[in-house]
């Protein structure tokens, strides 16, 4: 039999085995996580995410420990900007939007520093960064495509910010039949309480869209 490892969590034991699980780190970028990126620019209290780096490196050096896939997503866009919608670069109205310029370079767009992952989470060879336009990981990019030639059938998912691009990626994992745990202190949001509805709407009825534990959960459980 498989080695599977059962973690504690809502709404009840999540097993899985480490052979068939991802690791997804949803856009842990320093535009969304550093002082003077986006996310600070449009007004948002950013140490709510840092909180999030010290149990997800935890987290990222077990996987890496049990060879699992690990797969690291950043939003962002072409530097023409040509798969931009322009609903997502007026909408909020600000001064400054998604390519604009930025003290970390052009907002959300790829190769600039901003955009990139922050330095406590940087990739190592053979882990996947896959880059999105969207709000969810499976819109418009290859990652169903990855996860099924590699046998992936479960996710650990975590990253920020909850109620955006983790819940929106849960989803669209959960409707493609991944059986998916969400990490609660590995997820992050600019609002406290989003965050906890958030994981609260994942793991309510059964279950709806998946599991939650937290990182000691899932550290103690492993193989
Ligand atoms: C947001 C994200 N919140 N990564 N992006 O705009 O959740």
């Amino acid at each position: 039999p498989p080695p599977t490892a059962s973690v504690p969590a809502e709404p009840y034991a999540y097993e899985f085995d480490p052979a068939t699980t991802a690791l997804v780190i949803i856009d842990m970028q320093r535009d969304f996580l550093e002082p003077e990126g986006f996310g600070e620019m449009l007004g948002n209290d950013v140490s709510l995410l840092a909180k999030t780096v010290e149990p997800l490196q935890k987290v990222l050096g077990a996987a890496r420990d049990l060879g699992m896939l690990v797969i690291h997503t950043r939003e962002g866009h072409r530097p023409d900007l040509t798969d931009l919608p322009p609903s997502k670069r007026d909408r909020g109205k600000g001064e400054k939007t998604i390519g604009s310029p930025g003290p970390k370079g052009r907002i959300l767009v790829r190769g600039e520093f901003g955009h990139d992952i922050i330095d406590d989470l940087a990739p190592i060879e053979g882990e996947a960064v896959l880059d999105k336009p969207g709000k969810g990981a499976f819109y418009a990019t290859d990652l169903e495509l990855l996860l099924k030639n590699n046998g992936i059938t479960h996710l650990i998912v975590t990253g920020v910010t909850t109620e955006v691009c983790v819940h929106t990626t849960t989803r669209e994992a959960n409707d493609r039949g991944f059986e998916c745990l969400v990490l609660s202190d590995c997820t992050g949001s600019y609002f406290p309480e989003f965050h906890e509805m958030a994981l609260k709407m994942i793991s309510a009825q059964g279950g709806i869209f998946g599991w939650v534990a937290d990182s000691e959960a899932l550290l103690s459980a492993l193989p």
